[in-house]
């Protein structure tokens, strides 16, 4: 019997790799924001993290660009069932950013430009699992994909990868964002199919 590999098969199909259940693979980057992409040029743009006790870290476009970097090659899971596999992206580890902030909290609320907020544990954001990311395929990241800088946290479903990312709130007690307010689960592994509250 001959023995084919997937090479020979060419393009991957979703029964020949480990996708999270009820996901289907595709091979385009579709665009999903609930709102208007906002427009921030670099020379405006911010991040800050606001600890439990309102210390602020805030870091200008400049300052980010001098950070390390590192290129995550990560699969994308969107809670709206497509997946993405090996997306290259650059951009700081989370690890960096909260090397010098001094917390006690154990949640975090993602803040973008436009509005949009995600909430996870902070200890999503550490250990190599998140990013601020500029760069998408070796291009400057669109604002489309949430350019100029996006968080990145591909362990769970997209929409806690917030776009046009703005600021990190620490929190002691945990916030719903925008979605987990209307009824998406509060944690969203897709591993373990969290879509939904109660899921
Ligand atoms: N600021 C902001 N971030 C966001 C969203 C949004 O509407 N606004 N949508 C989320 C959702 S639901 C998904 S699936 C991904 C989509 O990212 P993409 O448009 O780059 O595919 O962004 C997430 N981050
Ligand atoms: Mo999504």
């Amino acid at each position: 019997m001959a023995i084919v590999s997937r090479g020979f098969r060419g393009r991957a199909r979703d029964e020949d790799v480990a996708l999270p259940p009820g996901q289907y693979l595709t091979e385009d980057f579709p665009v999903l924001s609930a709102g208007p992409t906002p427009r921030v040029p670099t020379d405006r743009w911010e991040f800050t993290v606001t600890t439990e006790v309102g210390v602020k870290h805030t870091w200008q476009w400049q300052d980010l660009l001098e950070l390390p970097h590192e290129k995550p090659k990560v699969d994308l899971h969107c809670v709206t069932k497509w997946s993405k596999l090996g997306t290259s992206w650059q951009g700081v580890s989370l690890d960096v950013l909260l090397e010098d902030v001094e917390t006690a909290a154990d949640y975090a609320l993602v803040h973008s430009y436009g509005g949009y907020t995600t909430n996870l544990p902070l200890e999503d954001l550490l250990d190599g699992q998140a990013w601020i990311v500029h760069r998408y395929d070796g291009e400057d990241l669109t604002p489309e994909h949430g350019g100029p800088a996006r968080l990145l946290v591909p362990h769970l479903y997209l929409w806690k990868s917030a776009k046009w990312v703005r600021g990190i709130k620490l929190l002691l007690e945990d916030e719903p964002g925008f979605w987990e307010t209307i009824g998406y689960h509060e944690y969203g592994d897709p591993w373990r199919e969290q879509r939904y509250q109660g899921d």
